[in-house]
């Protein structure tokens, strides 16, 4: 089952990513409780009450719905923010990134025989799963933080043996998606949530293929303040995820509501109660195109197997408190274990400059945001596209906490 993408080698005007019906793939022997199970977490997620526009006040503060809503449940599901040429250059920008991978874990070279993407990286850019699997559940991956497996399946007899599921520092590799990360009303959510200091986290693109994307087993994110006085529901910040195809309970992620009030909680001792990976408290993301979910991280969530017929694709970008970070020694999983000093935390937020600049000239009409901690030098950070180049392994510098 390979993806048939259109073979040339340049970008297309309609690069869609072909689902396929003949990719629809069963649970095996939890089919029929994972389909009850995906019933009701979806009728429950619909009664939240946590979706709808972003919006703010008259005196430009988050709508106190969206902000009691968001704390209250951990996520919130803003409708309808990337509009259809955002989505039509997003996608075009994942169908040439697609085309640009290696031809397997261990190749530097893409199907046309070109350096592959990532090639000259030093950093990590491509993260590779066996399909249908779960590549971390029950590992001591990224300080244990997925204590248990999900359940595997087996994949067709004509898949790859691998396929790609994750592109880090994923701004690197598309404009478009530089675009998103500038989003004006995005960013003013951040400064809502962190302060108008909020820092840069990192920046991924999650694509679950359609019959092969594997799993990722329920867990909570962040590992350097769980256990200081000091923590609170913010403290490892939050991830935007912006929706190219929409999801549902077949192929996002779900999320257990209100869990990221509760500290860290023992995943291991509540699946082994439930006697399987189905948590019964959990909902999924129920997106169209276009949506963009705020998660905090420190809600249990996870995803399943994708065995529908639908690709998902996710942006995947985070944010922090300024206090969570600065000066603060962590990494070791997204970037090297270091120090997040003024000047490290200074140079990894360009990014933030170069996707408001970036935005600001394919949306003039949009007013830009206005990011206070580089106001001084914004200058520096005017945008053109020959400035990709010096995005290169911007993401060693990925503030991890
Ligand atoms: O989108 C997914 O399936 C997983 C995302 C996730 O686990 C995360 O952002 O921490």
């Amino acid at each position: 089952m390979a993806i048939e993408l259109n073979e040339e080698p340049t970008p297309m005007a309609h690069a869609k990513l072909p689902n396929s019906e003949s990719a629809r793939h069963d649970y095996g022997s939890a089919e029929k409780a994972m389909i009850e199970y995906r019933r009701i977490g979806t009728e429950r997620a619909m009664k939240l009450g946590n979706r709808g526009p972003i919006r703010f006040t008259d005196e430009g503060k988050l709508h106190p719905q969206i902000a009691g809503s968001y704390s209250e449940c951990g996520f919130y599901v803003f409708e309808n923010v990337l509009k259809e040429q955002e989505l039509t250059d997003i996608e075009n920008d994942v169908a040439e990134i697609l085309r640009r991978v290696p031809v397997s874990r261990d190749s530097k070279l893409d199907r046309f025989g070109r350096p592959a993407l990532g090639s000259n990286c030093k950093a990590r850019s491509i993260s590779w799963v066996k399909p249908l699997s779960d590549p971390v559940g029950g590992t001591q991956a990224a300080h244990g933080r997925h204590p248990s497996q999900m359940l595997q399946l087996e994949p067709p007899s004509d898949a790859p043996k691998e396929i790609v599921q994750v592109i880090s520092g994923a701004l690197q590799f598309s404009e478009a998606y530089l675009r998103v990360y500038g989003h004006p009303d995005l960013l003013r959510v951040a400064a809502a949530i962190h302060g108008p200091d909020f820092t840069p986290f990192n920046e991924v693109l999650w694509i679950k293929h359609p019959g092969l994307g594997g799993s990722v087993a329920w867990h909570q994110d962040g590992w350097t303040h769980w256990t200081k006085p000091t923590l609170d529901e913010n403290t490892h910040g939050f991830n935007f995820m912006a929706q190219l195809y929409g999801c549902d309970a077949e192929n996002g992620l779900w999320v257990v509501p209100g869990s990221h009030r509760k500290g860290k909680a023992d995943i291991k001792a509540m699946i082994e109660k439930e006697g399987s990976d189905r948590l019964p408290k959990a909902v999924p993301l129920i997106c169209n195109p276009g949506d963009v979910v705020i998660t905090n991280r420190q809600a249990i969530h996870g995803s399943f197997c994708n065995t529908s017929t639908k690709y998902r694709v996710t942006l995947n970008f985070g944010f922090h408190r300024r206090s969570s970070v600065l000066n603060v020694k962590s990494g070791g999983v997204h970037n090297p274990i270091t120090t997040y000093t003024e000047d490290y935390i200074r140079s990894r937020s360009r990014m933030i400059m170069f996707g408001i600049n970036a935005r600001r000239k394919r949306y003039p009409d949009e007013t830009p945001y206005e990011y206070a901690p580089l106001r001084d030098r914004a200058s520096d950070y005017t945008w053109d596209s020959n400035r990709m180049a010096e995005l290169t392994d911007y993401n060693l510098q990925d503030i991890g906490i």
